[in-house]
């Protein structure tokens, strides 16, 4: 059976599950609804994410939620591509920066700098104070991240990795601000990255600009 990812396109960690599945060249079907609208979830949601976030996968009968375990599980069940090197440092390295991704730069990057910057180019209400306080701490997530790639092509070695699908929905909305865009010119190793990623077919296909009338 064809595995089942669950939840919206426009979402980062939907979009990190389906880079690790398109990169793995996995057939898989998709049902997206819109998690901020309630009134949209799946009868059985907090049965499959019993903390109403996105995204949700099931493989016969298999289900799981997180997108980290969602990636991992994508490498062991399929054929294809790897998308884990093999050399424990690199393992390791790729551990860490899932990490610093998920524990340090998605709330400042996303939900601060990006949601903010957002609906300040939608012309509503902004909270200034909320993009001033995350500036900081984005910058030391990058610092941090250029240290970890130094002069690997990818996050972690010359490979694209589960590392590098984790990485990549941040930064493309975290770039979606000029301040992002700005940090981002301070690290040279980080900007040639960002371009070749950002060249990849997985990535071009997955991505949803948000709409700004
Ligand atoms: N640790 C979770 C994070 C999932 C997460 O934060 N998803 C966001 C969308 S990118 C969400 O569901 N937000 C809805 C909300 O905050 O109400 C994972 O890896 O799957």
């Amino acid at each position: 059976m064809k595995p089942v990812l669950m939840g919206p396109s426009y979402s980062v960690y939907v979009r990190i599950a389906r880079l690790a599945l398109i990169e793995k060249g996995v057939d898989y079907d998709h049902t997206e609804f819109d998690v901020f609208d309630r009134s949209d979830w799946p009868a059985d949601w907090l049965e499959r994410q019993p903390f109403g976030l996105v995204p949700a996968f099931e493989h016969d009968g298999f289900r799981l939620y997180e997108a980290r375990a969602i990636t991992r599980y994508v490498e062991e069940a399929f054929e294809g591509p790897p998308l884990e090197p093999s050399r424990a440092t690199e393992l390791a390295r790729m551990e860490q920066v899932i990490s610093v991704l998920d524990g340090q730069a998605y709330r400042p990057m996303v939900r601060a700098v990006f949601v903010q910057t957002l609906e300040r180019a939608r012309k509503l209400d902004y909270d200034a104070e909320a993009i001033a306080e995350a500036l900081p701490k984005t910058a030391r997530c990058l610092a941090a991240l250029a240290e970890l790639l130094g002069d690997q092509t990818y996050l972690a070695g010359a490979a694209f990795s589960r590392a590098d699908a984790q990485a990549v929905p941040m930064f493309q909305y975290f770039l979606f601000a000029e301040e992002g865009q700005q940090q981002l010119q301070a690290h040279p190793n980080l900007e040639r990255w960002w371009t070749q990623v950002s060249a990849r077919s997985s990535v071009q296909s997955t991505y949803t600009p948000p709409a700004v009338p």
